[in-house]
């Protein structure tokens, strides 16, 4: 009993520790869940961060409605239990509060709707977008295209025996062959899928949607910093669905030329050692 209890505290203690580590670490690619997280990731897009205020802002507004129901419940035990009530009321209708109960709903749930739609058409598609980007989900692994510059290639995972945990890798995040895009550029993402429903999502973007066979989704990003950024298939999409990470590199525009107009030079190889189907491609 006491051995256990010691083992929690000393686990938590450690944990404490850690966490303050792995928070200091992880603030430079800070697109990672970390042990203890409290928060979402840190936003780099302008999309991410105006959901962020928007969960913030709703989580606000839940607080308070759950706290006048709790205080309504906790009124209601006390003062009418049957002990302090032996003679109920016998109303069965109220005109006054059964008109408010109606109304306030009603412009609680404008007050929400309103910056939810004007944040649903932000998110919604960008006007003369710097690149465009697209992805096609597979079962299991994610097919980037870039159709201005005729570039394509997969992005599989990286086996867990491959994984290096001291290069900072993660198991079942890393892929071989990331997804380069420039910051600061207006960048539509448009999505489809070749066999089944998948859904590209990246928390730090503000991104989660569904690539659906047969058919073009359309989002836009705006990376406002370089990092690392992962993400994962949001969809269940099949038996290895939790093997189909998103690695996304976001570097500068002179970074990102660099590698558009060379990218065989940048040593792509896949995990096998060959050369993956972006380099084949680059040479034209
Ligand atoms: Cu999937």
């Amino acid at each position: 009993m006491v051995k256990s209890l010691l083992d929690t505290l000393s686990y938590f203690i450690l944990s404490v520790f850690v966490t303050t580590d792995a928070i200091a670490e992880e603030l430079e690619t800070p697109s990672f869940p970390v042990p203890w997280q409290m928060n979402l990731q840190n936003p780099a897009t302008p999309v991410a961060e105006r959901l962020i205020e928007f969960h913030n802002f709703l989580l606000v507004i839940i607080i308070i409605i759950s706290l006048i129901v709790l205080g309504l419940l906790i009124w209601c035990a006390i003062r009418y239990n049957s002990k302090a009530n032996p003679i109920p009321s016998k109303n069965t209708h109220n005109t006054l509060i059964e008109v408010l109960w109606t109304v306030i709903p009603i412009i609680i749930l404008l007050i929400i709707a309103v910056p939810s739609y004007r944040l649903l058409y932000f998110m919604d598609r960008i006007e003369d977008p710097e690149l465009t980007v697209k992805v096609v989900g597979n079962q299991w692994y994610w097919t980037y295209e870039f159709p201005d510059y005729e570039i394509e290639f997969d992005s599989l995972p990286i086996p867990d025996n491959e994984i290096d945990i001291t290069k900072g890798q993660h198991r079942l995040f890393e892929v071989d062959t990331p997804l380069i895009l420039p910051i600061n550029t207006d960048i539509r993402i448009l999505f489809t899928s070749n066999d089944v429903l998948h859904a590209w999502t990246v928390p730090a973007f503000g991104v989660k949607l569904d690539t659906v066979p047969g058919r073009i989704n359309e989002t836009w990003t705006h990376i406002t910093r370089k990092g690392k950024f992962y993400g994962q298939c949001s969809e269940l999409c099949g038996i290895n669905h939790s093997a189909m990470p998103i690695v996304v590199h976001a570097v500068s525009k002179e970074d990102f030329e660099k590698w558009r107009q060379n990218q065989t030079a940048l040593n792509i190889i896949d995990t096998q050692g060959k050369p993956s189907r972006l380099a084949l491609i680059s040479k034209e």
